[in-house]
């Protein structure tokens, strides 16, 4: 088969032919397969995945039309340390990222694509991140020898001849080069899961110079599908920089009222903290009647200023890649639905009757199931049976919370940023930033706690916008962007806030219940966003008074609870403060001076500010 008469059957796009033609001559496949993005093409795949041995049909009845991946065990999560931004100058990838000379790494990385496609099939994937055509959306070509790759990308982005049709003669694409590593020798048997074991071996490369992607090694999540982190984010980021608009680690939801007003909040966590939770959130039964929360995304969002000076924003997926264990109707029950039929999973356990099983899901273990590994495993086994890190990928159309305008292609416009972290002591539940400058401070200074066992903030893993491992070039360049960006073309930018949902008391137990009840939170930050809550004035920033927060169907959370989980102690907050001094540090003379600034009147707010303050205690006392 010759690769340009099959491509020219498809596009007449002459850079594209080319290129395809200058990766086969590289990679030396077997076959060249355009994918056309047909449900017959997925099915047809998916069965020769079956008959590989990769992926596990699953029983028809309960999980129709769904499959079961277990990956190779050294090939099961991003690999940070082999994440290389390869920018001609090394101060341009910042102190945050892993630097490699452009010139050098394609060097190295030709040597590994020479003839690494062996006896495999490359695969085309033409694909849209974002609705096709849309005017914030980006095109993306990913040639891959991984078939699970190609189906998981049919779920993920918009993929096949309509991305082709919207690419035309002439647009322009991002190249994505994807190999497992695994060439197979003239009879070689091949393996279930190719890649190459050896985590030294692998690179997840990004050139934001030439906007090219290239990643050789790993066929799992983020490594592979190369639309979602590697575009979605650290290339996009750069386009965005250069462009004028925001590609962020965020979640999209829509919060509808019952007189049926609309509010779209962006919002970006650290890993662990309930995102996708968050993004197809239940209101409570009581107290919330004719509310409701809708989804756009759950982990990216690209945002750009209009001309009516609102930021409008479209979720660049068509999928969720979501963590499976701890995911239940209890903790999540839109996800739990959008998993109902059309889905992948891959690396949690095989119960006997041929459904999923993974930690955390509803009811009790199986007496007996396959684990992630392909041994057998019993409640009563000493290792999981899911991976922690083991994944569905599901169809965004099927999530029963999706927002009817999920696939508008203008976007949606955005009233309010979150920023949330985990932090088990001396950070409120909910306030709000003063100012985007305050509110840009308040994204670049967010993070975690290290361990669980750590008090107060010390040991804070700082995570600046959750994109310390998506930004494609250096984070203090980012945050210029980011104020920037609050001041260009824009009348009203979102408003940002904070949130924490995960005080804990002297007993370690999680003080506020989170889940649905995050709604309180998030009505608040809706209420500020029309005006129609006063807010109180504080050091941190605008606190909700415990009277602007609605209690129904939760009076058993005390105001006395509520003014504990948003309880400040002004002597560890200085602390953090100070602390944040050695992130800033790390940027040098790439430190907008805003920055600096900002951490410096809260310094300021917190030392001349009542001597005992405590938020909500020393403000009840005064009013
Ligand atoms: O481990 C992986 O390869 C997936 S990482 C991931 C997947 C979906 C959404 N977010 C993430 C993340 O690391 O933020
Ligand atoms: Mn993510």
């Amino acid at each position: 088969m010759s690769t340009t008469q099959t491509g020219r059957d498809r596009t007449n796009h002459t850079r594209l032919l080319a290129w395809i033609d200058e990766m086969v001559a590289l990679c030396k496949p077997e076959n060249v397969h355009w994918c056309d993005g047909s449900q017959e093409e997925y099915d047809k795949l998916c069965q020769e995945l079956v008959d590989a041995g990769t992926y596990t049909r699953l029983n028809e009845a309960k999980r129709p039309n769904s499959f079961l991946a277990r990956s190779d065990p050294s090939d099961v999560a991003r690999v940070e340390e082999r994440t290389f931004i390869c920018s001609e100058n090394e101060e341009d990838a910042g102190p945050t990222n892993n630097w490699q000379d452009p010139a050098s790494m394609k060097d190295e990385l030709r040597g590994k694509f020479d003839g690494c496609m062996r006896g495999r099939t490359m695969y085309v994937i033409p694909f849209s991140m974002g609705p096709l055509g849309s005017h914030i959306a980006h095109l993306g070509v990913q040639v891959t020898d991984s078939a699970y790759v190609v189906t998981n990308q049919r779920i993920m982005t918009r993929m096949g001849q309509g991305a082709l049709d919207v690419l035309g003669d002439d647009g322009t694409f991002i190249p994505c080069v994807h190999s497992v590593g695994a060439p197979l020798e003239p009879g070689q048997q091949d393996v279930p899961w190719p890649c190459e074991p050896d985590i030294g071996k692998k690179y997840i490369a990004h050139f934001p110079e030439t906007r090219e992607i290239w990643s050789y090694g790993s066929g799992y999540g983020g490594n592979a599908l190369l639309g979602k982190k590697c575009l979605a984010l650290r290339i996009a980021s750069v386009l965005a920089r250069d462009e004028g608009w925001l590609a962020e680690h965020m979640l999209i939801l829509g919060v509808e009222s019952p007189t049926g007003e609309k509010t779209y909040v962006s919002a970006a966590f650290p890993s662990a903290c309930g995102k996708t939770n968050f993004a197809m959130l239940i209101p409570p039964t009581e107290g919330f009647e004719g509310w409701k929360v809708t989804t756009i995304g759950d982990d990216i969002a690209w945002i750009k200023p209009a001309e009516d000076g609102k930021f409008y924003a479209i979720n660049p997926e068509a999928g969720y890649f979501g963590v499976a264990p701890g995911t239940s109707t209890d903790s999540n029950p839109n996800a739990m639905m959008t998993m109902t039929e059309n889905s992948i999973f891959t690396n949690v356990a095989l119960t006997d009757d041929g459904d999923v099983w993974w930690e955390g899901l509803d009811g009790d273990p199986p007496a007996h199931a396959i684990d992630w590994k392909s041994k057998d495993w019993t409640p009563d086994s000493e290792t999981p049976a899911a991976h922690p890190n083991a994944r569905f990928t599901a169809p965004a159309s099927q999530c029963p919370s999706i927002d009817p305008a999920w696939e508008d292609p203008k976007g949606v416009p955005i009233s309010a940023m979150v920023f949330g972290g985990r932090v088990s002591h001396n950070f409120p539940l909910v306030f709000q930033a003063y100012s985007w400058e305050h509110g840009v401070y308040l994204a670049a200074t967010m993070g975690s706690e290290a361990t669980a066992a750590a008090i107060g903030q010390a040991g804070m893993r700082r995570d600046p916008m959750a994109m310390l491992p998506f930004c494609g070039y250096n984070m203090g360049d980012y945050w210029m962007h980011w104020l920037k960006i609050g001041r260009q073309h824009v009348a009203t930018p979102p408003r940002i806030f904070r949130v924490n949902w995960f005080r804990k008391d002297d007993n370690g137990k999680f003080i506020w219940p989170g889940f649905g009840e995050n709604m309180r939170a998030l009505k608040w930050i809706v209420d500020r966003c029309h005006g129609r809550s006063a807010g109180i004035e504080s050091p941190l920033g605008w606190v909700p008074g415990h009277e602007e927060i609605n209690w129904d169907g939760l009076e058993a959370f005390s105001s006395e609870q509520f003014y504990e989980i948003m309880d400040v102690d002004r002597e560890r907050a200085r602390t953090e403060a100070s602390e944040q001094e050695e992130l800033f540090t790390r940027f040098g003379n790439r430190l907008p001076r805003e920055m600096e600034l900002q951490r410096e009147l809260l310094l300021a707010r917190l030392y001349h500010s009542p001597e005992v303050w405590k938020l909500n205690r020393v403000i009840r006392a005064d009013t």
